[in-house]
């Protein structure tokens, strides 16, 4: 029977995985759901969850002709229909890596590499819940509706994430499973006692820039431990994987369009003011502008906590991982090589005398460092579409990653002090400069100042400009978000 294609939507769990006749893991994910909506409940957007909201939906695992894998329309966010999708099922695949290269992929959980792969999972389920208690109260100084919209609809598919996750442990683990999907829920980001697991997700993410680098920088991280984790040899984790980075564009979508727009609109208040200097910071806030190197201290800082997700740069987890056939490398199917890594080398960027050099290590060990490049080099490309904003606009500026031993506190540079270009300090020469390398309490203290509400329809904050494009083809001023009277 192929159910893959058709996603079940009458089922209180929409899905395709054929749960109206798997009433065991049905009856699972049904005990389950209520602490979800509690959660959400808690820990979701604060207020709005009367409001309706204008939702894209994934209704199907792929488009065909005229029919999309999604619908939008208005809803109201607890009653988003968060459902557990998985790609199409592609015949005869085999493992792609590792030791057990070309052997048919596994439907079920190899039982040696039962809590390795346990782990891998209970991870990135983590980061999902995470991020939406990150951004929970953003609604609330949203600085449009379509923002609004779109902090919304990243949030019910981090939300959708977890249940993907959530799935793939009932179904596959048993109770371990169904216990770790109740821890899921309870831990907390920035908890004491319970915080999430990675560290970036306990960070806050106060303001709408910060939101936007968020989704920029770590939803970017998501996306290549997504990518990585689709190639898995355990194929129900790599068809997950696959359905959710189509949702996931979306998110990057945000955080470059949500950054670039900021850019576009600074740049035009400076050239309508006659402002050339973009380091005069008392004329250009007056503006009601966030200055550019304000932005780019937000970068220092959303970039250098998202390289800290890539763990150790040298890592017998990774490559564990990739011997078991369970993570691969970034778009493994495009890479012409073994796919096992027998007697490759890696170059890593270490710490000698007074600066930095490439120290080749097996490249198996080295698989941590390797995808985090990949991440700066796709981190690059969106940068460059900000800089040209800003060339465009005329104005003589140059946003930039900072070096990767930059404020780290993960892997071979974390006990280094080092400026954004990259050199070697002490300690205390470090902290006096550390204003000017990422967000001061004055930076910060101003941004908040710029958030206030802007809910009138087709209008945007001070310090935002209009979208060029619009989500579904929408006229500018349409209502994303119809605010239930308070
Ligand atoms: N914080 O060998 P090591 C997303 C731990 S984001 C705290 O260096 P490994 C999303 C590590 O667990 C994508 N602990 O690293 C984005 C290990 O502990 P144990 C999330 C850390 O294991 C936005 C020890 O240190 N998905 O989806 O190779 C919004 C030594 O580890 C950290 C994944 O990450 C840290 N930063 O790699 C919503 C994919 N780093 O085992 C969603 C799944 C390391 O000794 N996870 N540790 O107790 C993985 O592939 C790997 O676990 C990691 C770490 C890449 C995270
Ligand atoms: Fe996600
Ligand atoms: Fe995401």
């Amino acid at each position: 029977m192929t159910l893959d294609n058709t996603v079940d939507y009458d089922a209180l769990i929409p899905n395709n995985v054929g749960l109206a006749s798997d009433p065991k893991i049905r009856k699972g994910l049904e005990k389950w759901h209520p602490g979800y909506i509690d959660w959400w409940m808690d820990m979701g957007p604060e207020g709005f969850q009367t409001s309706d909201v204008y939702l894209r939906t994934a209704v199907r695992v792929e488009s065909k002709g005229a029919d999309k894998w999604a619908v939008f329309d208005f809803v109201k966010m607890p009653e988003y229909r968060w459902g557990i999708l998985l790609a199409p099922h592609a015949e005869n695949r085999t493992v792609p890596f590792g030791e057990h290269l070309g052997e048919p992929a596994w439907q079920e959980v190899p039982g040696e590499y039962r809590a390795m792969l346990r782990r891998l999972i209970v991870i990135q389920g983590d980061t999902e819940p995470a991020s939406v208690e990150q951004q929970r109260y953003l609604g609330t100084t949203a600085p449009s509706l379509y923002d609004m919209r779109n902090l919304f609809q990243v949030n019910v598919e981090e939300g959708r994430h977890l249940w993907a996750m959530v799935y793939l442990l009932q179904k596959y683990f048993g109770r371990d499973g169904r216990e770790e999907a109740g821890e899921l829920l309870r831990r907390r980001s920035g908890s004491e006692d319970a915080p999430r697991m990675l560290g970036a997700f306990n960070e806050e993410t106060p303001d709408w820039l910060s939101f936007f680098m968020f989704t920029f920088f770590t939803d970017r991280d998501g996306k290549m431990q997504l990518e990585s984790l689709a190639q898995s040899g355990f194929d129900p984790l790599s068809r997950t994987c696959r359905f959710m980075l189509t949702e996931e564009a979306f998110h990057m979508f945000v955080g470059e369009t949500g950054v670039t727009r900021i850019v576009q609109r600074t740049c035009e208040a400076m050239r309508e003011a006659g402002i050339d200097d973009p380091y005069d910071t008392e004329a250009i806030r007056a503006l009601g502008v966030i200055d550019l190197p304000t932005i780019q201290k937000k970068a220092n800082l959303h970039y250098s906590l998202t390289l800290d997700l890539f763990g150790s740069e040298l890592s017998t987890n990774a490559a564990n991982f990739f011997n078991a056939g369970l993570k691969g490398r970034y778009r493994e199917h495009r890479l012409d090589d073994d796919h096992q890594l027998r007697g490759a080398t890696y170059g890593l960027l270490e710490h000698r005398g007074e600066g930095f050099e490439l120290v080749e290590h097996p490249a198996l060990n080295a698989l941590n460092c390797r995808l985090r490049d990949d991440f700066t080099d796709d981190c690059n490309l969106g940068v460059k579409r900000w800089n040209k904003a800003i060339a465009d606009a005329g104005v003589e500026f140059e946003l930039s990653l900072p070096h990767v031993a930059f404020h780290r506190q993960i892997g071979l540079h974390r006990d280094l002090f080092v400026s954004p270009a990259g050199e070697i300090l002490s300690e205390s020469e470090w902290q006096v400069r550390r204003d000017d390398w990422l967000p001061s309490t004055s930076d910060r203290e101003y941004i908040e100042s710029l958030m206030k509400p802007e809910f009138r329809p087709g209008r945007y904050a001070s310090w935002i400009a209009e979208p060029r494009t619009r989500i579904n083809h929408k006229p500018g001023d349409f209502e994303w978000v119809k605010l239930a009277d308070a």
